[in-house]
């Protein structure tokens, strides 16, 4: 990781990216949305294509220039076509919160309707928050957790579909540790004559590697994030039918964004590439075990897990039952300072507040790519549950700290 270019401009900057390597480097990055890309990844976002201009679609641009902007992004959407099956591929959302808006300028209008889960039940803030743009530009309805389950609650889902009829469905989530049954949103959504939105951004790598079920030919619009569980460059895809390709591609230029950011394409297609391997099919593999490894371990020592486990890539872990005094951001920054970087998050029926929630999320992608087993990650669930129940005693977690390092140096990063 050379940073030379830069310390000779910037060393402050410098200081900052070299900083961070070593953060990511010491540290065991449990953000469950987080991922350390490969630096080929990473050489492809950092080119010389961030010079470039590229308004339009690749053989029909605004400007001159664009051979290499066009392989780059024909290459992503061939790719990107060859990992979910989807008939038609838009690479340009510059975020998956850009897809979700491609997909909502293309087929509604202010005003329409869109149902989606709840933020605080592990719903997204594009998916129709107040402060987003989607709730402020859509009339929102919300659906919820089954709170003795900890699954989604089709039925409900149901009946509100039937009496609030959208104009479109949102599934896929945020913190939702389950499979998604996404022929019955498709069949929910079919009964009110409602579009369906899947929304992959947590699950794209899992999705493509066939270790959850795909939306894809099911759900009539799939959207994802390419920086997650599938470690590629950063940002947003649409995919949909044929039938949806012009008024998605008008939606997301002009209609969303200018000019696409096309070192992040090329980053996506060198990704895609890497996805495209037996051994991604086996991280995302990995992955999954890891977080099934988490998930036993956490249960064993204590920890209450919304919906009792999980099928993908993350757990939730409420803590009112085991631990009613001790907060979300109480564990928060204790693991943090021990070196295990997680976020505190809102569970379904959460009682405090979205700031300083009763419960915390953690993933296995990252910590799988630096090449946890089930073992190691058994051992990082003993570790947070130490963590979990000394969280005000600093010498649990120095010496939590101390065992995190070593466990980092074990498993490096960028070499
Ligand atoms: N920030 C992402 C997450 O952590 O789930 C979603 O955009």
């Amino acid at each position: 990781m050379h940073d030379s270019h830069v310390r000779d401009v910037d060393p402050a900057v410098a200081d900052a990216l070299s900083g961070e390597v070593q953060r990511q480097q010491n540290t065991l990055a449990m953000i469950a949305s987080e991922n350390h890309a490969s630096e080929a990844v990473m050489e492809a976002q950092g080119s010389a294509l961030t010079n470039k201009y590229a308004e339009g679609y690749p053989g029909s641009r605004y400007y001159a220039g664009c051979e290499y902007a066009d392989d780059v992004e024909e290459l992503a959407i061939e790719r990107a076509k060859q990992l979910w099956g989807a008939a038609h591929v838009n690479v340009q959302p510059h975020s998956g919160s850009q897809a979700n808006m491609g997909v909502y300028l293309a087929m509604l209008d202010p005003g329409d309707k869109i149902l989606s889960l709840d933020l605080t039940h592990g719903g997204h803030l594009s998916h129709g928050h107040p402060a987003n743009f989607a709730g402020q530009t859509y009339e929102v309805e919300q659906y919820e957790i089954d709170p003795e389950t900890g699954y989604v609650d089709y039925d409900g889902l149901e009946s509100i579909a039937d009496e609030f009829e959208p104009d479109i469905i949102v599934s896929g989530y945020s913190a939702y540790p389950r499979e998604v049954e996404w022929e019955r949103v498709q069949e929910i959504a079919d009964g009110v004559d409602a579009y369906h939105l899947a929304d992959i951004a947590h699950i794209t790598g899992l999705v493509a590697a066939g270790v959850h079920d795909s939306p894809v030919g099911i759900a009539d619009f799939v959207t994802g994030s390419t920086h997650k569980t599938i470690r590629a460059g950063r940002g947003g895809i649409i995919m949909c039918e044929e039938e949806y390709a012009d008024a998605v591609d008008k939606a997301v230029f002009p209609g969303a964004q200018g000019g696409p950011l096309m070192h992040n394409i090329a980053g996506k297609a060198v990704g895609f590439k890497e996805a495209l391997s037996a051994e991604f099919e086996a991280y995302a593999e990995q992955t999954v075990r890891n977080a099934t490894a988490l998930a036993e371990r956490l249960r064993e020592n204590g920890l209450t897990l919304v919906s009792g486990g999980t099928d993908n890539h993350l757990v939730l872990a409420d803590l009112r039952p085991s631990h009613p005094d001790t907060t979300g951001k109480d564990v928060e920054s204790a693991l943090e300072s021990a070196g295990i970087v997680m976020n505190a998050n809102t569970v379904p029926g959460e009682t405090r507040s979205a700031f300083d929630p009763s419960g915390i999320r953690l993933g296995t992608p990252a910590i799988t790519t630096r090449g946890f087993d089930e073992e190691a990650t058994r051992e990082v669930a003993d570790l947070v549950v130490r963590v979990v129940d000394n969280y005000d005693d600093e010498t649990v977690v120095a010496d939590v700290g101390e065992r995190v390092r070593e466990l980092c140096a074990a498993f490096p990063l960028y070499e």
